[in-house]
């Protein structure tokens, strides 16, 4: 728990600038641009600082993502170490291709855990001295239409509650958090698919077995190798949505991903699996992402399958956006870029929303697809992507997060 330095504290209600909802890479982002700014916020955050640090997620940064994390101050291990890949691979009918991301686009990504951005970003906070509060569930937000001061309630695990008065409140707590919750489903517009696989992944104690990242398209369904360094590595297979975990040993997990990454003069290294969860799959935008003085950012206000590892880097988009909208509007009294705000992020994430359902229909095996006809047009679209350079350039750009800009 931290002190704020501005916020006072009058009959028990602490007053601040903003308050965030939520320390994942969207709240703890924000929460850095606002104290970088000079903006009181104050964040609370439902679970404990190890869960959210340990939490495995994503693993790919944008170019645009690891420059803010750069310009926040929060670049020093990323650029010590983080694995820059100008490249990844297509593997299909037991051939790889790779899409030479660095001269198609001049851009690359960075192989950076979000278990890593979350440590880095709440040391930061901690050394800024600015509140924030784990084990802090929200449970209420109050007054956020019809231009009064909105009010966050949370209960802190071991304290008394919390009554904080804001100017704004940003709910940046995730898919299952309480920010869409409060606005109410009659004020937003959901627009989603589901999909009928699953991602099982794992993280194990061995060096990769590729230099870049190997997306991977079979008659058995999908596998993905990546990395979270280069003695870690990370992989996910696709597996029907109502798998059980306890079904997948260790050996039959190495045993599958074998069979799919298959590739002759090419072989998977195994090693000891440090963690295993299955993954359901989603696309979901809610709209709009502006509720009077409460924002939705990040995964509260869309979802994509992480088959385009897009999430996180959306995540940042959003705060990028608001936090340069409150920045403005807290020094100048301008409202004009929190007025945009919607507009301009869900821009970005439609262009992620195509992107990560083309990648994702393109690879995934079909269940129901009895006679093979889908997977023909996969093989016919991947063979595409692999000899047009046009093809190629756009998938890049879209992977590198630089299509339409
Ligand atoms: P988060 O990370 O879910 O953080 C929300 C936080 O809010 C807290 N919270 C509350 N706090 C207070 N009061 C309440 N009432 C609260 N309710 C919830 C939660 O405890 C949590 O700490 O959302 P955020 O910040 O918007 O970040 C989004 C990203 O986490 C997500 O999009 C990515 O992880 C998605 N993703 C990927 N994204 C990429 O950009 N590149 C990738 O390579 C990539 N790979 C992935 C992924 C997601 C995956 N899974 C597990 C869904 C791979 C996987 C397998
Ligand atoms: C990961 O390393 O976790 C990862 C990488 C690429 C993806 C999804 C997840 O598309």
């Amino acid at each position: 728990m931290g002190t704020s330095i501005h916020s006072t504290v009058v009959n028990d209600v602490q007053r601040t600038q903003v308050v965030v909802i939520g320390a994942g890479p969207a709240g703890l982002l924000l929460g850095r641009i606002l104290d970088l700014a000079g903006i009181d916020n104050v964040l609370v955050e439902a679970r404990s600082r190890r869960h959210c640090e340990q939490r495995l997620r994503a693993g790919i940064l944008e170019h645009a993502t690891s420059t803010l994390l750069r310009d926040l101050g929060a670049g020093q291990r990323l650029d010590a170490e983080g694995l820059v890949h100008g490249g990844i691979e297509l593997r299909f009918g037991g051939a790889g291709h790779r899409i030479a991301m660095d001269e198609l686009t001049g851009c690359s990504v960075t192989v950076y855990g979000q278990t890593e951005v979350v440590k880095d970003l709440i040391a930061l906070r901690r050394e800024a001295g600015s509140p924030l509060y784990f084990d802090t569930p929200a449970v209420a937000v109050e007054d956020f239409t019809g231009g009064g001061r909105p009010v966050v309630r949370a209960e802190p695990a071991d304290g008394p509650p919390l009554v904080l008065r804001a100017d704004v409140v940003v709910a940046a707590d995730g898919f299952h958090g309480i920010g869409r919750q409060v606005v109410g489903d009659r004020a937003i517009t959901v627009r989603q698919q589901s999909y009928p696989y699953a991602w099982l992944g794992i993280l194990a104690d061995v060096a990769p077995s590729c230099d870049e990242l190997i997306y991977c398209h079979h008659d058995r369904g999908f596998a993905l190798h990546s990395m979270r360094s280069t003695t870690v590595s990370r992989l996910y297979l696709q597996v029907d949505v109502d798998e059980q975990l306890d079904q997948w040993s260790d050996d039959r997990v190495w045993d599958e991903l074998a069979t799919r990454l298959a590739m002759d003069g090419w072989s998977l290294r195994t090693g000891p699996v440090l963690d295993k969860a299955i993954t359901p799959m989603r696309s979901f935008v809610a709209s709009p992402m502006r509720h009077g003085s409460l924002f939705l950012a990040g995964d509260a206000a869309h979802i994509v399958p992480p088959t385009g590892a897009k999430g996180l880097n959306l995540a940042a988009g959003d705060v990028a956006v608001l936090g340069a909208a409150l920045v403005e509007h807290f020094t100048t009294g301008q409202s004009a870029g929190l007025d945009a705000y919607a507009g301009t992020c869900l821009r970005r994430v439609w262009r992620a929303q195509d992107f990560s359902y083309t990648m994702t229909t393109m690879l995934h095996r079909a269940p129901g697809d009895t006679d093979g006809y889908l997977a023909e047009l996969q093989r016919a679209r991947l063979a595409y992507v692999c000899s047009s350079e046009a093809a190629a350039r756009s998938l890049a750009e879209n992977y590198v997060g630089i299509a339409g800009h």
